[in-house]
């Protein structure tokens, strides 16, 4: 068991596998990607998972919306597309033909709710043949087809927090948490998935069971709206790396690195928000770059 690769992941891993830009490269060379999220009652995560994909380098991005939320998220971002739709019901019937948007990855889950309709939104979607991000209440959705997540023959990152994990796992958070590294990477290797098992030390483990502990964040990121954004980040990410464990190590790294950042300068581990975390993506990027 123990000859499994674990790896702290640093600045110095960061800074040697960023992403660079072709000069010849255009926004399809970046990627289109979906995200589906947000509802009724939880407009503000499609705004903050979308806003986050789009500040982490996707070259064109739609937003996976329910229509009366579009006036609170409009606004917001202006630079991206919209598939509106009045209900979850109206979406279902159209990502079965997404074939249209050309997509690379989609993003599914922050705010969506828990229904029937969310439901077998999730499950079509586990039939897409791009890269796939699920988080929130998509793992929530994911638990009872996780064979067919199994059978997927394209990346599927799912990043659940403790209490996510568990109930995947169907058992308490203190026995996810007393094991990280081993239930991680159990359930990867199982299902065949990039695994990013959130909280102090991250650990985003690979299909093949490599392990990869981030060393950045602090709990300013307790805070609703924190996961929202890396799902957002983490989307954007996937699409500008060829390799998807760095994509995913980069991004939980970026996301932490700029509440330690925060902390460090303007703010208390009391009061960052969310689209702080958003607003110090630039100011970190630039660091790095
Ligand atoms: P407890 O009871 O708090 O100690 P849920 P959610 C546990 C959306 N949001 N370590 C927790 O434990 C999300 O996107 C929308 C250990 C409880 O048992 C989702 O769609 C926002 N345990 C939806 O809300 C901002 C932990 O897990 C359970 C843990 C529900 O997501 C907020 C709770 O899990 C939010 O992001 C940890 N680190 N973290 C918006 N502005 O629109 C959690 N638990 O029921 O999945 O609730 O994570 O709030
Ligand atoms: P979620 O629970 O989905 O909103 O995700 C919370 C995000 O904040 C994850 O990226 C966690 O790793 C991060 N986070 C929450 N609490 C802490 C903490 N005490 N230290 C470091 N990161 C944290
Ligand atoms: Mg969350």
């Amino acid at each position: 068991q123990n000859s499994y690769v674990k790896r702290r992941w640093s600045k110095d891993e960061v800074l040697s596998s960023l992403p660079h830009r072709d000069i010849s490269s255009h926004k399809g060379t970046y990627g289109r990607a979906l995200m589906i999220a947000g509802s009724e009652n939880m407009p503000g995560a499609a705004v903050l998972s979308s806003k986050a994909a789009s500040r982490s380098g996707v070259g064109l991005l739609t937003i996976g919306i329910i229509e009366n939320i579009k006036s609170i998220i409009g606004s917001h971002l202006p630079e991206a597309m919209y598939n509106l739709h009045q209900s979850h019901q109206g979406m279902l019937s159209e990502v079965k033909d997404y074939s249209s948007l050309q997509l690379n990855a989609i993003g599914i889950g922050p705010g969506i709710g828990r229904n029937k309709e969310t439901e077998k939104m999730v499950e079509e979607i586990l039939k897409q043949q791009v890269t796939l991000v699920l988080d929130a209440d998509a793992l929530f959705h994911v638990k009872p087809h996780l064979q067919k997540v199994k059978e997927r023959r394209f990346p599927t990152i799912l990043t659940p927090h403790p209490g996510e994990m568990a109930s995947l796992l169907s058992l308490s958070i203190k026995e996810v948490e007393s094991d990280r590294f081993g239930k991680s990477r159990e359930f990867a290797q199982t299902y065949g998935i990039y695994l990013v098992l959130k909280g102090p030390f991250t650990i985003v483990t690979t299909p093949s069971g490599e392990q990869f502990v981030n060393s950045s964040g602090n709990p300013a990121l307790a805070k609703g709206g924190s996961g929202d954004v890396l799902t957002g980040m983490i989307l954007g990410s996937v699409l500008q790396y060829e390799n998807v464990q760095k994509a995913l190590s980069n991004a939980v790294f970026i996301h932490g690195a700029i509440a330690d950042q925060l902390v460090a300068s303007t703010h208390s581990p009391l009061d960052v928000l969310a689209t702080d975390i958003i607003e110090g993506i630039s100011p970190l990027l630039h660091e790095l770059y």
